[in-house]
């Protein structure tokens, strides 16, 4: 029963108080208020933390999203359960799941997403002061962002090592492996080799806790983008910032609510001071927006369409090359068996020589001719090779070779 105000008690009835406006760094959670934040320069110091979700655009899964997500497509490996497959403990014993997912994953097949460009264009403002990322698809590096201004806090393909002796391998040796569905041993002590990706019950790299410790203490905007925040410790980072920096999640659901210091988007005083903004949906679309309300947005579609046009050149170069390397060795097998090698060797090699650079020049240029950043062709060289092959037979190689300066759009 309620007790009423009696004689004698006088004392006031305590009733319910009247909330306290609570002091806020932004006007609201928005993404609004995040652009306003960063356009009215109060940050300058902004750090970027990562997961998966920004890497679905361009066609690698995350773990959890139910139906697309790799937990759910595991069920080919006959794994104990869905994390088993980047356990260490289980590795050691059964480490054929994790080479055939790595070769699904290996990077080379995938390019960035427009918002792995908010990176250097946020470097290109000298607003980032780092990019934590937990994936481990190096698409951040393809930007050509300063990997100074990176942490893969998990670790990456780009190096491995043996988890025996530790010893290092070539990652060109391993990746070979590793598309060919064999395993990689270790060519010292014969142990598995492992590209350096951080395995449940592994230590996170040296780098990631030397820095977290300095920046986080710097830091005047978090943003957080396409994680579920349910990996520790680097979901932890979130509630490292000083007390009065804002953070923002674009993220299709709601994460790092349930944490102690996490997010408080509905406003349930978990912090003295109102501090946290959400935008639920694609990073890209998030992504988009902010820079948009920024006054960004050309330009980061700029580096979107810039890099995305080197890369393709790239890669048309690359597999221009090798059908005419492929040409150059067979033509040069069917002279060798139509003609004395001796006497004309000497004719065949500048032939062969001339003619390539000729075609290369040709096909390059109408490449070129077909993107919209300009490029020249800087310079040509063909080398030959010549071997004597086990017969006593001589055999020569051409090979090709093109510099190509990429020009910036006007
Ligand atoms: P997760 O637990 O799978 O969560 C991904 C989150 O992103 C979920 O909340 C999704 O709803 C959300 N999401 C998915 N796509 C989008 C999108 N387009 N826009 C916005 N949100 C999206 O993955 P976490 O990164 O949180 O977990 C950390 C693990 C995942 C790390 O250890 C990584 O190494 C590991 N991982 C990395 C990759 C990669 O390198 N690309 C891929 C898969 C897993």
């Amino acid at each position: 029963m309620a007790s009423s105000p009696t004689p004698g008690n006088n004392r006031p009835v305590r009733g319910k108080a009247e909330p306290m406006p609570r002091p806020s760094v932004l006007k609201d959670g928005s993404l609004e208020a995040i652009a306003e934040f960063i356009t009215e320069g109060k940050a300058k110091n902004i750090i970027v933390m990562s997961g998966a979700g920004i890497s679905t655009a361009a066609g690698i899964p995350d773990f959890r999203s139910p139906g697309t997500g790799l937990y759910d497509a595991l069920g080919k490996y006959n794994l104990p359960y869905p994390e088993a497959v980047f356990d260490i403990s289980f590795f050691k014993d059964t480490p054929s799941p994790f080479y055939r997912l790595a070769k699904e994953l290996y990077p080379g097949n995938f390019r960035p997403t427009l918002t792995h460009y908010f990176l250097p264009l946020l470097a290109k403002k000298n607003l980032l002061l780092r990019s934590y990322t937990q994936n481990i698809d190096m698409l951040e590096r393809l930007t050509g962002i300063d990997e100074e201004l990176l942490v893969e806090a998990h670790g990456s393909f780009a190096t491995s090592k043996c988890i025996k002796c530790s010893l290092r391998s070539e990652s060109d040796h391993v990746k070979k492996h590793i598309m060919n569905d064999q395993i990689p041993y270790c060519v010292k002590c014969g142990g598995l080799v492992k590209p350096e990706i951080t395995f449940f019950g592994e230590d996170l790299p040296l780098r990631f806790g030397k820095l977290a410790q300095v920046d986080f203490k710097k830091c005047d905007l978090l943003i957080v983008l396409g994680t579920s925040l349910q990996v520790e410790p680097f979901n932890r980072l979130i509630t490292r910032v000083p007390a009065k920096c804002p953070r923002l999640l674009i993220n299709r659901d709601r994460a790092g609510e349930e944490m102690r210091m996490g997010f408080d988007f509905d406003d349930k005083w978990k912090h003295s001071v109102k501090r946290d903004a959400l935008f639920l949906g694609n990073c890209d679309e998030g992504v988009r927006k902010l820079a948009q309300l920024c006054g960004w947005e050309d330009e980061l579609q700029a580096l979107y369409d810039d890099g995305h046009a080197q890369m393709k050149l790239a890669e048309e170069m690359e597999a221009l090359a090798l059908s005419e390397n492929d040409k150059a060795k067979s033509t040069d097998d069917n002279k060798e068996t139509l003609e004395d090698p001796e006497a004309k060797e000497e004719l065949k090699v500048k032939d062969t020589k001339e003619a390539h650079i000729d075609t290369i020049k040709d096909e390059l240029e109408d490449i070129i001719s077909k993107f919209e950043t300009a490029a020249v062709i800087s310079s040509t060289t063909a080398t030959v090779e010549k071997t004597v092959d086990g017969e006593g037979e001589v055999v020569t190689e051409t090979s090709v070779e093109t510099d190509v300066v990429l020009l910036s759009k006007a």
